[in-house]
C-alpha cells in the first residue's frame, strides 16, 4: 500500500516542469543528477518556516542538529506579518501580536533580544453596525462584568477536567460526548452564556463557535488563554512582532539552514529508519535534500501537501478538514473614528453574530486615519475559498454603505484606499463532531514518527503562537531528537 502511494507521488513529480527529467521513478532522486552544490545533507529538513517551523528550527539548531526549512515565501513568519510605514518607519502588527507570559515564550524572545510587555490597547469601544445594510445594531445582550467572569470560571472549571489538552489534543479514549457535542450546547448545559460574545471576538476566523464541536472551541480557547485574557497578554515592547523573525530569518539564512521561495517538488519519506529525500524548486534551481527526518510545519490540508509523498491512511485524514477564510487588511480615507471600533453585528442572530462572508470589523491602526480591517468566510472544506480582489470589493462596498447610512457619523472621504492587505487562508484546521467521536485526533496523532516524519503547526494543537512552541518544544522535538 505504502508503495503504492508512493510511486503516485513520484508520478506527479516526474511530471512536474520544474523537475529534472528522469527516465523512472527511483532515478528522479539520484545523486548523480545533481551537482555537489545542489545537494543538502542534514538532520532534519523543515517544511514550513511560520510560527512553529522557525521556532522548531531555532530549537533544533540550539541542541546542535542541522537544519533545512523549507519556506514557499520570501520571508518567514507565517501569520506573523508587519506593515512598516514607509514615510516614517512606524510598525503595525496586523498579524500574531499576543502571547502568554509562559517560560517558552519569554525564553525565545529573551534569546533574540527582544523585550516583551504587558498588552495594552489593542482593544477599543465597540459600535455596532449590520455590515449588510449600514444600520446601527442595539446589542440584544450584554452581560456585566462580574457575570462574564463567573461564566469564565465555570468554563475553566469543565476545561480543568481535561489537563492533558494543556500538553496537545490528547483526549480521553472513548471520547466523552461533552467533547463533540455543538459549543452551543455546552453554552446552555453549564450556563455560560455570558462569556460567549467575549470569545467570540477573540475567536475570528471559525465563524459561529456555536455550531463547533467543543473540543475545537477547547483548543483555542484554552485554560492558558482564560488565564491570559483575565490577567493579560504579552505583547513585544517594540510593537512589531515581525522583528523576531527578521532575526531568526538572519539566524538561518547565515547558517545555510533556509530556502526561502522554494517549495518541494517531490518528495520520497522512505521506510522508517531510512530516511528522507526531497527535491526542492528554489530560486536558484532544483535542490536534492537528504535528511535523515522530516518535520512538517504546513497545514495538512490535502492541495498543499499533495507533492509530500501521502500514504492512504494520511491522505484520508487531511481529507477530512474544514477550515475558514481569514483576512486583514489596512484601508484609508473611510471617515471612521480613531477612537473606537466598529464592529458587524446581525439584527436578528443569536448574539447578533454578523453575517459570513463579511468584514468583522474596522479598528483604527494606530497611524493617521488608518482602519485595520478583519475579514471572515463561514467554515468550508475549500482552502482559499474567495478570490482577494472579491473580498476587497465587498470591504469597500462596505465602507460606503456605512458611510451613506450614516453621514453625520462618518463622512464620505473620497473613495477608500488599501494601504496592505493579506490573506490568512486557510484557517483555523477542524474537524466534524463525528470525526472526534471516531478518534480523528489519536489517529493524527498516531502519525507522529512514522515514515521518518514528524508534524508540528496548528492542525496538530491550535491557533496559538505560545501553544505552539510549547507543544513543538515538549511533545515533538524531543521524539524528533531520540529518533535521530
Ligand atoms: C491575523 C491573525 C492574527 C493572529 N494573532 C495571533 C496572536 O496575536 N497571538 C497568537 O498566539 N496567535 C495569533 N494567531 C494565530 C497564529 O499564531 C497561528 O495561526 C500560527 O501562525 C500558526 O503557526 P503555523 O506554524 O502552524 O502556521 P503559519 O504561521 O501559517 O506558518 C506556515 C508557514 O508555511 C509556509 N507554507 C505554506 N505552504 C507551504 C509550502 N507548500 N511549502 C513551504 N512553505 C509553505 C507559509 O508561507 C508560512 O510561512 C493569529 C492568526 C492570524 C491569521
Ligand atoms: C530506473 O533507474 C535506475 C537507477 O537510475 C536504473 O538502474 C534502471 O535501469 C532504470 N529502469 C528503467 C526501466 O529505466
Ligand atoms: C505586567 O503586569 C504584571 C502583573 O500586573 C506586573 O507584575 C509586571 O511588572 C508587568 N510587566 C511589565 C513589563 O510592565
Ligand atoms: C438603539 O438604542 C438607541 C438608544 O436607546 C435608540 O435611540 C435607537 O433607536 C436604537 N436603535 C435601534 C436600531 O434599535
Ligand atoms: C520592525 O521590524 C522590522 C523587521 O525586523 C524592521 O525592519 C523595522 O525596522 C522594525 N521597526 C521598528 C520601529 O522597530
Ligand atoms: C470619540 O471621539 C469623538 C469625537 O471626538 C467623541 O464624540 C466620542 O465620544 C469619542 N468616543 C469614545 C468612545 O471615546
Amino acid at each position: 500500500m505504502y508503495r503504492i502511494s508512493s510511486f503516485v507521488a513520484l508520478s506527479a513529480c516526474l511530471l512536474a516542469p520544474t523537475v529534472v527529467a528522469a527516465s523512472n521513478s527511483s532515478s528522479a532522486f539520484d545523486q548523480g543528477k545533481f551537482q555537489p552544490q545542489d545537494i543538502i545533507t542534514r538532520d532534519v529538513a523543515i517544511i514550513g518556516g511560520g510560527s512553529a517551523g522557525t521556532y522548531s528550527a531555532i530549537s533544533l539548531k540550539d541542541k546542535g542538529k542541522s537544519v533545512i526549512v523549507i519556506e514557499k515565501k520570501d520571508r518567514i513568519g507565517g501569520h506573523t506579518e508587519t506593515y512598516i510605514d514607509p514615510a516614517t518607519g512606524t510598525p503595525i502588527d496586523e498579524g500574531v501580536m499576543i502571547f502568554h507570559d509562559i517560560p517558552v515564550v519569554q525564553d525565545y524572545f529573551k534569546r533574540f533580544d527582544l523585550p516583551l510587555d504587558n498588552s495594552s490597547g489593542f482593544f477599543h469601544s465597540l459600535l455596532n453596525y449590520d455590515f449588510r445594510t449600514g444600520k446601527q445594531v442595539n446589542l440584544s445582550f450584554t452581560p456585566s462584568e462580574a457575570e462574564i467572569s463567573a461564566a469564565f470560571a465555570t468554563y475553566s472549571a469543565q476545561i480543568s477536567k481535561y489537563p492533558k489538552l494543556d500538553d496537545g489534543i490528547f483526549l480521553p479514549d472513548p471520547v466523552p460526548e461533552e467533547l463533540y457535542m455543538p459549543f452551543g450546547d455546552f453554552v446552555k448545559k453549564y450556563g455560560i452564556q455570558a462569556a460567549v460574545p467575549s470569545m467570540y471576538n477573540y475567536n475570528p476566523g471559525v465563524g459561529n463557535i456555536l455550531d463547533i464541536p467543543t473540543l475545537e472551541q477547547f483548543r483555542y480557547w484554552s485554560l492558558q488563554f482564560v488565564q491570559s485574557f483575565t490577567n493579560g497578554f504579552l505583547m513585544t515592547a517594540h510593537r512589531n512582532a515581525s522583528e523576531l523573525y527578521s532575526k531568526a530569518q538572519a539566524e538561518l539564512s547565515s547558517s545555510s539552514s533556509l530556502l526561502l521561495e522554494s517549495q518541494v517538488a517531490c518528495a520520497d519519506r522512505g521506510e522508517d529508519g531510512e530516511g528522507i529525500k526531497l527535491i526542492v524548486s528554489t530560486p536558484k534551481g532544483n535542490k536534492l535534500i537528504l535528511a535523515k527526518k522530516l518535520l512538517i510545519a504546513i497545514p495538512p490540508k490535502l492541495d498543499i501537501v499533495a507533492p509530500l509523498d501521502l500514504s492512504n491512511n494520511e491522505r484520508s485524514l487531511f481529507g477530512k478538514y474544514i477550515d475558514a477564510g481569514y483576512y486583514v487588511g489596512i484601508i484609508k480615507n473611510t471617515g471612521f473614528p480613531n477612537n473606537a471600533s466598529i464592529s458587524n453585528a446581525g439584527p436578528n442572530t443569536e448574539y447578533n453574530f454578523p453575517y459570513l462572508p463579511g468584514a468583522y470589523s474596522f479598528a483604527p491602526a494606530g497611524l493617521d486615519s488608518y482602519q485595520m480591517v478583519t475579514y471572515a468566510t463561514p467554515q468550508s472544506r475549500k482552502s482559499f475559498p474567495l478570490a482577494d480582489q472579491t473580498i476587497k470589493a465587498d470591504i469597500v462596498r462596505t465602507v460606503k454603505s456605512l458611510q451613506k447610512q450614516n453621514p453625520d457619523k462618518f463622512a464620505s472621504q473620497g473613495e477608500p484606499e488599501w494601504v496592505d492587505f493579506r490573506s490568512h487562508a486557510p484557517y483555523s484546521l477542524q474537524v466534524t463532531a463525528e470525526d472526534i467521536k471516531n478518534g480523528f485526533y489519536k489517529k493524527l496523532y498516531a502519525l507522529q514518527g512514522q515514515r521518518n516524519t514528524y508534524w508540528t503547526g496548528a492542525a496538530f494543537m491550535a491557533e496559538d503562537s505560545s501553544l505552539l512552541w510549547k507543544y513543538s518544544e515538549e511533545i515533538v522535538l524531543p521524539q524528533l531528537i531520540a529518533s535521530l
